[in-house]
């Protein structure tokens, strides 16, 4: 069977199903196909199960929507973030010198790369839309190395499934499965609208995921977890939002 139809078939039946039979029968033909989210379980789970699974399945490969240069937002909107911790006020002051982004887990060479050595990596810009799930949104042009680059210098090991990432600000963490982390418009971002990421929009280092809202896009970014599994990460539904009571995979 072709790669299309056996789509077509897969989410014909997700749709059928849990139309006739409800959503427990929806997500045990997910579970079939490796198609859990990791907050699939409790009350909402089934539904969880279904956004996740219907996404992956009919738009993997889609892109974010761009836009042109003359529809950047002026001024763009940032979101307060929680006073920021010593440690990020004492890079600040060193010019963020020693800003590293270690990469670690499933991968066969962990590494730490400075601000300097990430920005002279291939770069990427795009013109996208940020939403925040509360109704903000603005757009804004982004630079910075796409993660599947980052990811390929490492070298992942095959059984990886998601990337965790995690900010100076030690509340802010989530993942993305590798469907998302290898897109070409996941970006490591270190610059905004031409200049410098600016620390309101998580300067000097923030993961853009313009596929999904705005809080899986996380400011100051320090670490990177290549994993086969997300159990061991806080209490084990993929990252802090769904401890928070927001869906763990947010794709818009
Ligand atoms: N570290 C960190 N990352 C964060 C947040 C935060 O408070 N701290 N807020 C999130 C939320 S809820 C949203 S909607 C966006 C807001 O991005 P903006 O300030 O660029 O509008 O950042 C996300 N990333
Ligand atoms: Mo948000």
């Amino acid at each position: 069977m072709n790669p299309i139809s056996r789509r077509r078939l897969i989410t014909g039946g997700l749709a059928a199903t849990a139309g006739a039979s409800g959503l427990a029968v929806a997500a045990s033909l997910a579970r079939r196909y490796g198609l859990i989210p990791p907050d699939g379980g409790g009350l909402y789970g089934p539904g969880e199960i279904l956004t996740y699974a219907a996404q992956r399945l009919l738009t993997r490969h889609s892109m974010a929507r761009e836009f042109q240069r003359t529809q950047i937002s002026k001024p763009p909107f940032a979101n307060e973030v929680a006073p920021l911790p010593g440690a990020f006020h004492r890079l600040q002051t060193g010019g963020f010198a020693d800003w590293r982004l270690s990469v670690d887990g499933m991968v066969a060479r962990p590494a730490a790369f400075s601000l300097e050595q990430l920005k002279g990596f291939p770069r990427r810009t795009q013109i996208t839309h940020l939403a925040c799930e509360e109704g903000w949104s603005y757009i804004a042009e982004w630079m910075g190395v796409p993660l599947s680059h980052i990811l390929n210098l490492v070298g992942t090991l095959p059984q990886a499934r998601y990337v965790v990432y995690r900010s100076i600000q030690s509340d802010w963490w989530e993942s993305i499965d590798m469907a998302d982390a290898l897109h070409p418009q996941t970006l490591v971002t270190h610059g905004m609208n031409g200049g410098d990421l600016p620390v309101a929009f998580g300067g000097p280092l923030r993961l853009r995921v313009p596929r999904q809202l705005g809080y899986k896009s996380v400011k100051y970014i320090t670490h990177l977890t290549v994993t086969d599994s997300l159990k061991a990460f806080g209490k084990g539904l993929g990252s802090a939002s769904p401890e928070g009571g927001y869906a763990w995979y947010a794709g818009i």
